[in-house]
């Protein structure tokens, strides 16, 4: 089966009592049971819900995983792997990841115990170099938020796979549509599946897929026991959601290397990073493990902060506000919004400038985005 008939078959036969073509949404806490621990399969929604098996069936198989579970949101599922560890293990992070992960990582997670290094994992030997006798956990996004930094997945899963340790891929820029890296040798697929998996900025949800039963059942173990899950409704619509994802990424790649490419040029634009451009350095490895370069692209505009507010507070159609991958385009300023947990000389370090907007590319028409982002960059006071 491919990908676009996995998306709208997997998990979804026709409901056997009624032969409903939609999984229903079974909005129930709880089952009754025929005698004491006698049950058809469900005893407490927390645990299993017919609704979310059928998200997390079809997910893990689109990801081309074994396995699939789903939570209630992207640090719910990402909360859930961390718990498998303990104080003293040591978990090597990508330096340039989503605000809300080094926040849970360096606010939470760091006063339990675990320890953290933050290295830039497109240098796959700074990975190596980083590793310690309790290292237990790689956690890498690529591309990465805000800087869409691309990291060799392949190359990275050979370092991890040597130290007998996991390799976690946030895989929330890209979704299975476009880079699928447990078929690359990563160990855990997360999604922040308010994204792109959702579609249509309605719902916030998280998954995490596997292809190692003993690591499904660690992880599966730890939903139940964490209890980050998603109701029934989340998952029906995260599921609606996902039916349409090979279609709207298509149309989410057209408009946004397109826009990339006439930004690149823009007199009021410093610079444009998106690996769809032969000038980014990761457009090769790009090439080689994903079929495609995302919606998200970040940009530094001429002027400093001033003009990035302006800009961002100009558009029409690119509304002004947190999130991404969802069908209507959105722009936010990193350092004041989705990013600003981290510390400011950090933020600096990393090139998280005052001057960088980022761009989630929606389906609206080319020419309408374009003409609303050009505008909105020649505005003045
Ligand atoms: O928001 P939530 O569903 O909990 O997912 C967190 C998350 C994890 N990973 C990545 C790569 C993400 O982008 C996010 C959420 N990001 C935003 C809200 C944002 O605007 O970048």
């Amino acid at each position: 089966m491919r990908f676009e008939t996995k998306a709208i078959h997997v998990g979804q036969d026709p409901d056997p009592s009624t032969g409903a073509v939609v999984v229903p949404i079974y909005q129930t806490s709880t089952y009754a049971q025929e005698d004491a621990g006698v049950h058809k399969g469900h005893e407490y929604t927390r645990t299993s819900n017919p609704t979310r098996d059928a998200l997390q069936q079809c997910l893990a198989a689109l990801e081309g995983g074994s396995f699939g579970l789903a939570f209630g949101s992207g640090l719910g599922a990402i909360t859930t792997v961390l718990t498998m560890f303990a104080a003293g293990d040591h978990v090597i992070c990508g330096d340039d990841v989503y605000g809300g992960t080094f926040r849970l990582f360096d606010k939470v997670f760091r006063h339990l115990g675990l320890e953290f290094t933050y290295v830039d994992t497109s240098k796959p030997e700074a990975v190596r170099a980083a590793l310690r006798p309790r290292t237990k956990l790689v956690w890498m996004e690529t591309p990465t938020n805000p800087l869409l930094k691309i990291s060799d997945i392949a190359a990275l899963a050979a370092i991890t796979r040597e130290a007998k340790i996991l390799l976690a891929v946030d895989n929330t820029f890209m979704s299975p549509a476009l880079q699928r890296p447990l078929e690359l040798g990563a160990d855990i697929v997360m999604h922040s599946t308010t994204k792109y998996i959702g579609g249509h900025s309605d719902v916030v949800g998280g998954f995490l897929a596997v292809s190692d039963p003993d690591l499904h059942t660690r992880l599966k173990f730890l939903q139940n026991a964490v209890g980050a899950v998603p109701g029934p409704f989340d998952s029906w619509l995260t599921l609606r959601g996902l039916k349409t994802l090979a279609v709207r990424i298509a149309a989410h790649e057209r408009n946004a290397t397109a826009i990339a490419a006439w930004l690149a040029s823009h007199p009021e634009v410093e610079g444009v990073l998106h690996p769809s451009l032969a000038s980014h350095p990761g457009h090769e490895i790009q090439k080689r493990q994903a079929s495609g370069f995302g919606g998200v692209m970040s940009v530094r505009v001429r002027g400093g902060l001033e003009a990035a507010r302006r800009v961002c507070r100009s558009t029409r159609f690119f509304f002004l506000a947190e999130s991404l991958g969802g069908v209507e385009s959105l722009i936010e300023h990193p350092a004041i919004m989705t990013h600003a947990s981290i510390p400011p000389e950090t933020r600096a370090a990393l090139g998280i400038t005052d001057n960088l907007i980022r761009l989630s590319v929606g389906i609206e028409h080319l020419d309408d985005l374009q003409e609303d982002l050009d505008r909105a960059l020649r505005a003045r006071p």
